[in-house]
C-alpha cells in the first residue's frame, strides 16, 4: 500500500477498534488508490480519505419488543449515514444476529463506492439490527419492525436517507416498516423505502435485480475472453434473494447451476437446480434447504459443509462476508474455475481475492457485480418521484444497461491505470474519484 495512504489507514484502524470487517473493507479500497493520489494531489490536501472514513452520522438505538410468549426482548438497531456527496444516503437494512457496528460500517463504506458506480444520484448508508428473524412468527417480525421504525423514522426520508432490504429483510419486512413510517408521519412518502410491494409503490424487477445484475456483470466479464455462461458449471452460495435470482438468470443464459447453500449446509443437484422448487421452499414456506433434497431425487444434501467444496467453472458467492477463503479459492482454481462474480458484499477474503487475481481469473468484486440491486432501488425512487410505474421489460432493460455501464467503467478505469482486467482496482478507483470530486466541490463538510 502507498505509504501516504497507509498512514491514513492506520489512523482509521486505531480510531475504530474492534471493527474487523470495516478495517478489511477500508484496507481493500486503500490498496487500489495510491496511483489516484499521484494524479490528484488535491484529494490528499482536502483530506478526502480521512473524511470518507468518518461517517457523516451514526445512529445506535434500543429496539424493545415483545415475543409471542409475552416476554420482553431487546435488540440493538443501527443506521450509519456514511456519505451524501452524490445523493441521499441509500443502502439496505440487515437483520441478523451477527450485526454490530463493524458490519454496518463495512457495508456502508462499500455502499458509497457501489452507489457511485451505478451512475445514479445516491449516497451511501447502511443499517440493521442484531435481531434473528429465524423461527420468529409473522406477528413477531411485525412487532420488531414497528419498534425498529419507531426510532428510525426520525432519521430517514425521501431526500435524506432511503433504506431497503439486505440479509433478513425482504418484501415482508419492508411492508411492516413502511406501514409504521406512514402511521407515525401521516405521510404516504413512497420514496422513503425501496423494495416495496408492487401494488403500493414498488418496482418490477427490484426483487430479481441483485441476482440478475450479478449474472449480467459476470457475463460481461466472460465476453472479454470470448466466453459466456452458456454451458458453464456454476456453484452459488446462499439460497436467499440474491442467490435464487442469480441461479435463475444463469440458467436462462444456458448455465447448469449444480449447487447452493444455506447456513446449515448445501445441496448438489447435478441435473441443475430446480428454481421453482427452491422458491417454493425458501420464499413461500420459509423453510430450509435440506427440504429440497427430501422432495427431489438424486440430490445430495451435505449438512454443515462448505458449498465451495463443489467444483465449478463459475462461482457466484451470494451469502455473506468472508464465506470464501484462500484455501477454497486455491482448490477451485486448481479444478478449473474461470470466473467469480460476487453477489454478496465482501464474500471473498483478501487471501481468496489474491489467489483469484494471481491465477489471472475474472474476478468481479461485489461493489460492482452486485450493484444492480441498489441501482434498481434508484429506478424505484425515480418511478415514485414521477408517480409512474414501468413494465418488467423496460425496467430489466434499464438494469442491463446499468450493469453493462458499470462493467465498462471498471474496465476502462483499470486500463487507464495500467491494470487491465483488474476489476477490483477499476471499481474502487472509478467509484472513489466520482465521490471525491463531489466532496471537494461541496466544500469542507
Ligand atoms: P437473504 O436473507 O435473502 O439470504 C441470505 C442467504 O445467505 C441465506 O441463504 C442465508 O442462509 C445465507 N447466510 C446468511 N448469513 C450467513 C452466514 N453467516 N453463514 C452462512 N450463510 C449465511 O439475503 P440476500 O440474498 O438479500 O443477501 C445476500 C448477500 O447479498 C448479502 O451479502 C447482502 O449484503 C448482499 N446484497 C444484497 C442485496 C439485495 O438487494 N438484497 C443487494 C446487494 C448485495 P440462512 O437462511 O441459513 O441464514
Ligand atoms: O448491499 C446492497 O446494495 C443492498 N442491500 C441494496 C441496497 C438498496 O438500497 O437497494
Amino acid at each position: 500500500m502507498d505509504a501516504r495512504l497507509e498512514a491514513i489507514r492506520n489512523t482509521v484502524l486505531a480510531r475504530n477498534p474492534g471493527e474487523d470487517e470495516f478495517h478489511q473493507a477500508v484496507t481493500e479500497v486503500f490498496e487500489s488508490l495510491g496511483p489516484v493520489h499521484d494524479r490528484h494531489p488535491e484529494f490528499l490536501e482536502g483530506a478526502v480519505l480521512e473524511r470518507l472514513c468518518e461517517p457523516e452520522r451514526q445512529i445506535i438505538f434500543r429496539v424493545p419488543w415483545t415475543d409471542d410468549a409475552g416476554r420482553v426482548q431487546i435488540n440493538r438497531g443501527f443506521r450509519v449515514e456514511f456519505n451524501s456527496a452524490l445523493g441521499p444516503y441509500k443502502g439496505g437494512l440487515r437483520f441478523h444476529p451477527s450485526v454490530y457496528l463493524g458490519i454496518v460500517k463495512f457495508l456502508g463504506f462499500e455502499q458509497i463506492f457501489k452507489n457511485a458506480l451505478t451512475g445514479m444520484p445516491i449516497g451511501g448508508g447502511k443499517g440493521g439490527a442484531d435481531f434473528d428473524p429465524r423461527g420468529r412468527s409473522d406477528a413477531e417480525i411485525m412487532r420488531f419492525c414497528q419498534s425498529f421504525m419507531t426510532e428510525l423514522y426520525r432519521h430517514i426520508g425521501e431526500y435524506t436517507d432511503v433504506p431497503a432490504g439486505d440479509i433478513g429483510v425482504g418484501g415482508r419486512e419492508i411492508g411492516y416498516l413502511f406501514g409504521q413510517y406512514k402511521r407515525i408521519t401521516n405521510r404516504y412518502e413512497s420514496g422513503v423505502l425501496t423494495g416495496k410491494g408492487i401494488s403500493w409503490g414498488g418496482s418490477l424487477v427490484r426483487p430479481e435485480a441483485t441476482g440478475y445484475g450479478t449474472v449480467i456483470f459476470t457475463e460481461e466479464m466472460l465476453k472479454t475472453r470470448g466466453q459466456s455462461f452458456d454451458g458453464q458449471r456454476v456453484v452459488v452460495s446462499g439460497s436467499g434473494n440474491v442467490a435464487i435470482n442469480a441461479i435463475a438468470k444463469a440458467q436462462s443464459l444456458g448455465a447448469v447451476v449444480v449447487a447452493c447453500s444455506d447456513s446449515s449446509g448445501y445441496i448438489v443437484d447435478e441435473a441443475g437446480l430446480n428454481v421453482a422448487l427452491l422458491r417454493q421452499i425458501k420464499e413461500v414456506e420459509r423453510g430450509r434447504l435440506k427440504d429440497y433434497a427430501v422432495r427431489r431425487s438424486a440430490v445430495a444434501y451435505v449438512e454443515g459443509g462448505s458449498v465451495w467444496d463443489v467444483d465449478a467453472t463459475v462461482a457466484l458467492p451470494c451469502a455473506t462476508q468472508n464465506e470464501l477463503g484462500g484455501e477454497a479459492a486455491a482448490r477451485l482454481v486448481r479444478n478449473g474455475l474461470i470466473a467469480v462474480g460476487e453477489g454478496a458484499n465482501m464474500p471473498s477474503t483478501r487471501h481468496a481475492i489474491a489467489v483469484f487475481q494471481d491465477a489471472g481469473l475474472l474476478f468481479g468484486p461485489g461493489k460492482a457485480a452486485n450493484a444492480g440491486g441498489v441501482a434498481t432501488s434508484a429506478l424505484e425512487m425515480q418511478q415514485n418521484a414521477t408517480r409512474d410505474s414501468w413494465s418488467f421489460e423496460y425496467t430489466e432493460q434499464r438494469l442491463t444497461e446499468i450493469m453493462v455501464g458499470i462493467h465498462r467503467r471498471c474496465e476502462t478505469t483499470a486500463d487507464e491505470y495500467g491494470a487491465p482486467g483488474n476489476y477490483v482496482l477499476g471499481a474502487n478507483v472509478a467509484g472513489f474519484v466520482k465521490v471525491a470530486d463531489a466532496m471537494l466541490a461541496q466544500g469542507l463538510i
